[in-house]
């Protein structure tokens, strides 16, 4: 059967199980757009291409399933570029296709022409300008194939404009991948399984640090098993969060620069740390030449070049964390972790002073009774998709996730702009989920116009706007190190509520506490997409926080106590 190249692009795509598209047009990728009006795939249109890719990304990290994204040459595909970087550092499998000028203008710095593959080299898994429409099949199966495969990232394909009009033979199963999936090694080595296993049993005051792996493998059950069978606590990197219920006695919550200050002293006082598909990111270490010196490590990761990149481990078990998990399960001793359960309880019972919620109500709103009342009224089963900045991390410390992929946030990047297109795909993904966007009023800003798309596309979304009239997280910088001086981060914005209405969504400011509860109910109640402006106290800060470069245990505390740093347990 003769096709043109760009109806190979959409058959391959519905042979691939694509069911969604975020994309925008243009001139060099009109062929497919051709194309894509007469197949089953349904394209949302976008407002920016940035949104596309982090619509894809949301998407994909809704699921674990590949996103999708498209843009033409030039311009559109520059757009894309901060997308593809969120989704990199995150290692979340997207495929984007931009159209490029034809192939005998390459060079020519024809018009909207531009080295996409070029620019993407640094920040994409794999990318690739497809000058054939032959080639187009067999590349679009590889680019799934190493999206997905191993550890995910960022594919991009750019399809010259006469590949997508060329008429040639389509054959899908003649199109196979040429390209192996990444090479995972077959077998975990023995001596290093041998190692950990001696580790983990003789340990005395041993920790999990749970990571974004975790959910990657699919090895919440193996996880949830291997912990039990050693009675181990778990804390959780920012993009572990959902991996382990928060509800569970072993879990500590969030480790790092905003995580709960016990995990943190745990990490210290530890004589083994369990790294599970986590990348011990700076965030999460502080000063490397005082982290943890007082535990062996074993790191369960499937990217070789992870391993001792940061931290230098004593067993090193390469491979898919399921895996490695099911392989060391039989092994694990039960002990008695009496004094290093007390131990872990005394530090707790120095932190939670007590639970926010019973705070009489001051007068004064702020974010964290709004994400705590949020958890509450939702019964912490929502799909919370956050942006960058003080309520991300307020929304990691005070909404308590039992279920994996319930937060999607850029940890890596962190990308402002992130929240509202990234919660639309997460929609498109899981059209029961409950989804809220939290985001700030400044990264708010920088991707509102997706409103038009949510509208277009009549999808509910909660948004909820911490809205502090500051770039919050960088004013808390400015007060901590640089002696409050405010420089470029008080934020005027518009009025958010009539913005919404501008755009024919419903939207709602709320100014007291007591109003908090009974926005949310009525938003989850709407049919429609709601907007919710809360107006929270302006210079609130983020407890306790380990300052860049500083040693984890070398924390700032809340100074005095209008409110305790985080909330008392789930
Ligand atoms: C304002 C701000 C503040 C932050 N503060 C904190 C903080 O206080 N605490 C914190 O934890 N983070 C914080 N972060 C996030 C931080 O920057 C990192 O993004 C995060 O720590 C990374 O978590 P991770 O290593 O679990 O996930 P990723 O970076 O996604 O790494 C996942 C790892 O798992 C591996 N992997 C993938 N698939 C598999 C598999 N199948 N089997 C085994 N391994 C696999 C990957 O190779 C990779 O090494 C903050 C971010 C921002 C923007
Ligand atoms: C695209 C981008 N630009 C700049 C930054 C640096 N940055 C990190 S947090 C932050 C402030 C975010 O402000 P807001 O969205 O209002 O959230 P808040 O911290 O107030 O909750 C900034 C500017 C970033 N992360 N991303
Ligand atoms: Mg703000």
């Amino acid at each position: 059967m003769k096709l043109t190249g760009a109806e190979i692009l959409c058959q391959s795509l519905e042979h691939l199980g694509v069911k969604h598209i975020f994309g925008y047009p243009g001139g060099a990728i009109l062929p497919v757009y051709d194309a894509l009006g007469k197949s089953k795939l349904h394209h949302i249109l976008v407002r920016h291409e940035q949104g596309a890719t982090h619509m894809a990304d949301g998407y994909a990290r809704a699921t674990g399933g590949v996103g999708v994204a498209m843009a033409t040459s030039g311009p559109g595909a520059t757009n894309m570029v901060t997308g593809i970087a969120t989704a990199m550092l995150d290692s979340s499998p997207v495929v984007c296709i931009t159209g490029q000028v034809g192939s005998k203008l390459l060079g020519s710095d024809a018009f909207q022409e531009i080295d996409i593959t070029g620019i993407t080299m640094p920040i994409t898994k794999h990318n690739v300008v497809v000058t054939r429409a032959e080639d187009i099949a067999r590349t679009i199966r590889e680019a799934f194939v190493i999206a997905k495969s191993g550890r995910p990232g960022p594919v991009l394909v750019d399809i010259t404009k006469d590949a997508q009009q060329t008429s040639t033979e389509f054959d899908w199963n003649a199109a196979t991948p040429k390209l192996p999936p990444k090479r995972v090694r077959a077998g975990i080595d023995k001596a290093a399984l041998d190692r950990a296993i001696e580790l983990l049993n003789s340990a005395k005051r041993p920790l999990i640090l749970a990571g974004h792996g975790i959910m990657i493998s699919g090895a919440m059950k193996a996880f949830d098993q291997f912990v039990r069978a050693g009675d181990f606590y778990v804390s959780m990197t920012l993009l572990g969060i959902g991996c382990f219920p928060a509800n569970d006695p072993l879990n500590l919550g969030m480790m790092g620069m905003h995580g709960e200050a016990w995990v943190n002293h745990a990490i210290q006082e530890a004589d083994l740390l369990i790294a599970v598909g986590m990348r011990f990111d700076d965030r999460v270490t502080g000063d490397l030449r005082t982290y943890a010196k007082s535990a062996r490590k074993i790191h369960i990761e499937i990217d070789r070049a992870e391993i001792n990149k940061n931290v230098a481990v004593d067993a090193a078990l390469v491979g898919d964390a399921r895996e490695v998990l099911e392989q060391l399960l039989p092994h694990i001793e039960k002990k008695d972790r009496t004094p290093w359960q007390n131990r872990i309880a005394e530090m707790k019972g120095d932190s939670a002073v007590r639970d926010i919620q019973s705070l009489p109500d001051t007068g004064h709103l702020y974010a964290a009774h709004v994400i705590n009342d949020l958890w509450k009224e939702t019964n912490g089963d929502a799909m919370v998709v956050t942006d960058v900045g003080q309520h991300q991390m307020w929304e990691a410390q005070y909404y308590h996730h039992n279920s994996p992929r319930t937060l999607i946030t850029s940890g890596g990047l962190g990308t402002m702009g992130f929240a509202l297109p990234a919660a639309i795909g997460a929609k498109f993904a899981k059209p029961d989920a409950d989804v809220w966007v939290v985001v700030g009023d400044g990264g708010f800003q920088m991707t509102m116009c997706e409103l038009a798309t949510i509208v277009q596309e009549k999808i509910k979304v909660n948004i909820a706007i911490i809205n502090n009239g500051f770039l919050g997280m960088v004013r808390q910088w400015q007060e901590f190190f640089y002696d409050k001086r405010y420089v470029a981060t008080p934020l005027v914005a518009p009025d958010f509520a009539a913005l919404a209405n501008a755009f024919g969504i419903r939207g709602e400011r709320v100014t007291a506490r007591g109003d908090v509860t009974s926005t949310i109910r009525a938003a989850r109640a709407c049919k429609e997409s709601v907007l919710i402006d809360f107006r929270v106290e302006q210079e609130d800060s983020v407890y306790p926080m380990v300052p860049a470069g500083a040693s984890l245990h070398e924390m700032i505390r809340r100074p005095h106590n209008p409110l305790v740093e985080t909330a008392a347990e789930p």
